[in-house]
C-alpha cells in the first residue's frame, strides 16, 4: 500500500519540491496552504502521477485546522507522513523596532500553526502506532543573528517541539524528526521583505544557494529509510554558508 504524506505550506518553495519529489516517488499527497489557485495547479499537474488532494486552511486558525483534517476523504484518511513545513520570517528588524503584527505571524504560524496541524493528525497515529512527522526547522533555530530575533525564537520553538515530540511520542513507534535548512532561495525572502523584490534577491547574491529541490530531496531520503532508522535532526546549509552570518560571497 502506498504512503500518504500530508505536507503544508505546499504552495511554494520546500514544500512545493517536496510535493513534486514525493509524486515522483509515488507518494499520496495532501497538499495544504492558502493560496487555491497553486493548490488547483498542484493538483492537476501531479495527479498526471499520484493520488492527489488539496486543503485551504490558514494554519493559524485553529479551528479552520480541525476541520479541514477531519474533511479528509476516506480514501486519503490515514495519513503516514506528515510534513510540518509551513512558515515565514516576517520582517528582520532590531528587536526594539519590531512590529508586533510580524511577531504574532511568526509565533501563530510557525509554532502554534504547526502544533494545530499536528494535534489534529496524531490521533490517528497514536491509535495506530505508526507515523513518521518530519518537521521543517532552520539554522535559525540553531543559534541566533542580528536582528533575526522573534524568527529565531519561533525556529527555537520547533527544535523544542521536535525534542518534544520525539519523547512523548516514542512509547507509540511514531518517528519524529527535523530537517533544518540554511539559505534557500525560495519565496522566504520575498514574504520577510514584504514583497520588496531587490532586497529579497540581495539574500542570494553572490553564491549558490540550496534549492527547494535539495531540501526536497533530503526530505525524501528520510522518509525512505527502513521503519527501525529515524533521523532526529538534520542541518544543511549551502557550501558557501559556514554559519548564519558567514557567507562566502563573491
Ligand atoms: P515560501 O515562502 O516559499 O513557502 C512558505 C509556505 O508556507 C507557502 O506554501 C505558504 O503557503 C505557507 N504558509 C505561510 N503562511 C501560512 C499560513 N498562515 N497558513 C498556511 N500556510 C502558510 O518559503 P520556504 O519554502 O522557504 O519556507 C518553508 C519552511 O522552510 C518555513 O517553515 C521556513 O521557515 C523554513 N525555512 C526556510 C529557509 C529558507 O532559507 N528559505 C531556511 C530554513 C527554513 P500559502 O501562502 O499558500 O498559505
Ligand atoms: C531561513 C534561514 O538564515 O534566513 O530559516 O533565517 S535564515
Amino acid at each position: 500500500m502506498k504512503k500518504t504524506a500530508l505536507i503544508t505550506g505546499a504552495t511554494s518553495g520546500i514544500g512545493r519540491a517536496t510535493a513534486e519529489n514525493f509524486a515522483q516517488n509515488g507518494l499520496r499527497l495532501i497538499l495544504c496552504g492558502r493560496r487555491q489557485e497553486r493548490l488547483d495547479e498542484l493538483q492537476q499537474a501531479l495527479s498526471k502521477q499520484t493520488d492527489v488532494y488539496t486543503l485551504r486552511f490558514d494554519v493559524r486558525d485553529k479551528d479552520a485546522v480541525a476541520k479541514a483534517i477531519a474533511s479528509i476523504p476516506d480514501d486519503f484518511a490515514q495519513i503516514d507522513i506528515l510534513i510540518n513545513n509551513a512558515g515565514n520570517a516576517h520582517g528582520l528588524d532590531p528587536i526594539d523596532e519590531g512590529s508586533l503584527d510580524d511577531w504574532d505571524a511568526m509565533l501563530d504560524i510557525n509554532v502554534k500553526g504547526l502544533l494545530y496541524v499536528t494535534k489534529a493528525v496524531l490521533p490517528q497515529m497514536v491509535s495506530r502506532h505508526s507515523g513518521h512527522i518530519i518537521h521543517i526547522g532552520s539554522t535559525a533555530g540553531k543559534e541566533v543573528y542580528p536582528r533575526g530575533n522573534v524568527y529565531c525564537a519561533s525556529k527555537h520553538a520547533v527544535d523544542a517541539i521536535n525534542q518534544g515530540m520525539r519523547i512523548d511520542l516514542n512509547q507509540y513507534g511514531i518517528r519524529v524528526g527535523a530537517v533544518n535548512p540554511g539559505l534557500v532561495e525560495t519565496e522566504f525572502s520575498e514574504v520577510r521583505f514584504k514583497g520588496d523584490q531587490e532586497r529579497a534577491k540581495s539574500v542570494y547574491a553572490g553564491f549558490k544557494p540550496l534549492l527547494g529541490e535539495d531540501i526536497a530531496d533530503i526530505i525524501y531520503f528520510v522518509v525512505s529509510r527502513p521503519y527501525h532508522v529515524n533521523i532526529a535532526d538534520l542541518v544543511v546549509m549551502p557550501t558557501a554558508q559556514a554559519s548564519s552570518t558567514i557567507v562566502k560571497r563573491s
